[in-house]
């Protein structure tokens, strides 16, 4: 008899800040007008409850690596003061494939960046530690409000693009959030929190 280890539960997971309530409601009246802008829907709109930061993507992850994450995190914020950010100017990925149009229309974020790079350096060091991997790709801190579909093009410089408010909000947290794929826009889930300067 062959003896078939059991499949672990996993999930698909990545570390993100989640703005608060206010700053989601401001970025949906963006959205909204971004979206009226786009008759011909070339772009998916993200739902405002599901508008973040992400720090770091860790893909499929174990249950227990999940609990093994949170307590390093814990551990490598714990020092950390909370800091105040505030939504940029709106700005656009591209994609070579795409010859010069968007592939993710996204908020940039001012206020203390220097403060939010240290915070994604630190959750880096943090999923290493618990021997997870995590890509080492620059950090373009952004808030993801659009991905243009397959095949279809779209540019920022060809809308009348909307003001965007220049409120700030604070960063006093961090989330191990949950993406679930399926048909229609991923769900988010948030699966565990820590505070900063714990
Ligand atoms: O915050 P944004 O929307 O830029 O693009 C995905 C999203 O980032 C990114 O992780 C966030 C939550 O899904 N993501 C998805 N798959 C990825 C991958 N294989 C990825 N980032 C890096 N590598």
């Amino acid at each position: 008899m062959t003896a078939v280890s059991p499949t672990l539960p996993t999930f698909r997971a990545f570390v993100a800040i989640v703005p608060p309530e206010s700053i989601k409601t401001e970025l949906e009246a963006v959205v909204r007008q971004l979206k009226q802008r786009d008759a011909d829907e070339a772009v998916r709109w993200v739902a405002a409850d599901a508008l973040h930061i992400t720090l770091a993507f860790l893909g499929q992850i174990e249950e227990s690596e999940a609990t093994q994450l949170i307590d390093s995190l814990r551990a490598e914020v714990e020092g950390m003061e909370s800091f105040e950010l505030s939504v940029g100017s709106l700005g656009t990925f591209g994609d070579r494939r795409r010859r010069g149009g968007a592939q993710v229309v996204w908020a940039g974020l001012g206020g203390n960046v220097e403060a939010l790079g240290g915070l994604h350096k630190q959750v880096i060091e943090a999923v290493r530690r618990v021997g997870l991997r995590v890509e080492s790709r620059a950090f373009q801190p952004h808030i993801t409000l659009g991905r243009v579909r397959r095949e279809r093009r779209w540019r920022l410089d060809a809308v009348d693009a909307p003001a965007i408010p220049s409120t700030t909000f604070r960063v006093d947290a961090i989330t191990l959030m949950e993406s679930r794929l399926g048909r229609g826009p991923a769900v988010y889930m948030e699966r565990g929190q820590v505070s900063l300067g714990e």
